[in-house]
């Protein structure tokens, strides 16, 4: 009985801390509490393969739930047709990095990964 209470319990802490946290541990491959730009690449391109829902090689703004008229989705689809590929994707996501990385050491502390999606 108490045993049962207890995997419960279990569950629901972990279905209350599916946000940023996790995204952080799924990107932290090596699990040394920082990200580097290896590891932060790959949970990218893992995250863009996720998201073109139709595999067509662009992501649309409801692919990517953004709204269309998004100030930010418009500077990342350089080209202006209305969605994004791969490499524009990545470019968008590469600036966040840079702008994230304050110490510029290539890689991010948790500090550092929280003060940037804070101010996103
Ligand atoms: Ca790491
Ligand atoms: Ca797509
Ligand atoms: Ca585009």
């Amino acid at each position: 009985m108490k045993r049962s209470l207890f995997a419960a319990f279990a569950i629901l802490a972990i279905g209350g801390t599916a946000h940023a946290g996790d995204m952080w541990k799924t990107a932290d491959t090596d699990a040394d509490g920082r990200i580097t730009r290896a590891e932060y690449d790959a949970s990218v391109t893992a995250g863009w393969t996720k998201k073109d829902a139709n595999a067509d090689g662009q992501l649309s703004a409801s692919e990517a739930m953004a709204k269309a008229g998004d100030a930010k989705w418009k500077a990342a689809d350089a080209d202006g047709n209305g969605s994004l590929s791969q490499t524009e994707y990545m470019a968008m996501k590469s600036g966040w990095f840079a702008k994230a990385d304050a110490n510029k050491d290539g890689s991010l502390s948790k500090a550092e990964g929280d003060l940037a999606m804070a101010s996103k």
